[in-house]
């Protein structure tokens, strides 16, 4: 496993506040779980998680006490609907015991701000990229990384499950005791032994597939179409692939038809990065490709493809932007 680093991300590197006088945390089968960002995937967790008996709550300041959302799975005509209650992340709460971490992660600092954890608290990182809770977390916080291919997208106010591929947590150890129900309920989850594969994969495909059709304003699918914007994927994932086999000589380091089958597998998909620029929003560019960069510097690589990738996204979208 690489170091874990604090990246400079532009936020103070401050742990979550965590509860003086709490009972230590027991794992149980079902617990309530808090979720920070319910977006797309989020809210598609939330579902699987409220379908296994699991409580959740959604942390969000300011807003209605009950959040109503509706998702749509495709090849299921139906619209299911779904009530969340929502709770003011607060320093004066009681301690959280189970978190989800699944917001965009530029807001990752900002979510956590009120947040106080229990000790021995579980938090799920369902995030893209990599390492945005580093620094994060206390050090008794059991962290758990999770993965997912599936695929969401919205309109007009409804969560559209385009696709249950396979999910993915771990953290190296068992699965904890709530891992069970809940893989009966998200169809495709596996517990993990080795998450870093998964992760990384997902990784590299984001690498090149996010930036460039931001950049480019295309679907994924022109990646593949396009001699030029297939050079420019296969330059973007080679740089990746050498950095990672740098980092685990294990790794395989022929990732471009994986990522390139997945451009095509979701051809028609707008992808979150060239979203999130259409709407003038913060990219995940520093906890992907950024990432890499971090982690080429260390080892006193140059990655100029990723470089200049990282250089175009800030230039195209404000510090400042809105989430
Ligand atoms: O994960 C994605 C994203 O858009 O963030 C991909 C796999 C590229 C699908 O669009």
């Amino acid at each position: 496993m690489p170091a874990r680093r604090c990246r400079d991300n532009g936020h103070p590197a401050y742990p979550i506040r965590q509860h003086a006088n709490a009972v230590p945390h027991i794992d149980m089968d079902t617990p309530h779980w808090f979720l920070t960002g319910a977006g797309h995937i989020g809210t598609l967790a939330a579902w699987y998680l409220q379908r296994a008996g699991h409580g959740v709550t959604v942390l969000k300041p300011n807003a209605a006490p009950v959040r109503e959302a509706r998702i749509a799975f495709a090849g299921d005509g139906r619209e299911q609907r779904m009530r969340l209650p929502v709770q003011t992340p607060s320093a004066d709460g009681p301690p959280i015991s189970h978190l989800i971490v699944a917001c965009k992660t530029p807001y990752t600092a900002a979510a956590l701000a009120n947040v106080v954890l229990a000790p021995r608290a579980t938090v799920v990182r369902l995030q893209n990229g990599m390492g945005s809770l580093d620094g994060h977390l206390p050090a008794d916080a059991r962290l758990i990384e999770a993965v997912t291919t599936n695929a969401v997208t919205g309109d007009a106010g409804v969560h559209r499950v385009v696709a249950e591929n396979q999910s993915w947590m771990g953290d190296g150890g068992a699965a904890p005791a709530w891992f069970e129900s809940l893989a009966r309920c998200w169809p495709g989850l596996h517990w993990a032994h080795d998450i870093r594969r998964p992760q990384w994969r997902k990784l590299v495909a984001n690498a090149a597939i996010n930036p460039l059709t931001a950049l480019y304003d295309v679907p994924n699918g022109r990646l593949v179409d396009e001699p030029e914007l297939y050079a420019a994927m296969g330059a973007i994932v080679a740089e990746a692939d050498a950095l990672l086999k740098r980092l685990d000589p294990g790794w395989p380091g022929d990732s471009l038809g994986a990522v390139a089958a997945l451009a095509r597998a979701s051809a028609d998909n707008c992808s979150s990065m060239r979203a999130d620029m259409q709407r003038g929003a913060r990219t995940e560019i520093d906890a992907i490709n950024g990432w890499l960069l971090e982690q080429g510097a260390q080892l006193g690589m140059d990655m100029p493809v990723n470089q200049a990738l990282v250089e175009r996204v800030h230039a195209a979208t404000p510090a400042t932007a809105p989430g």
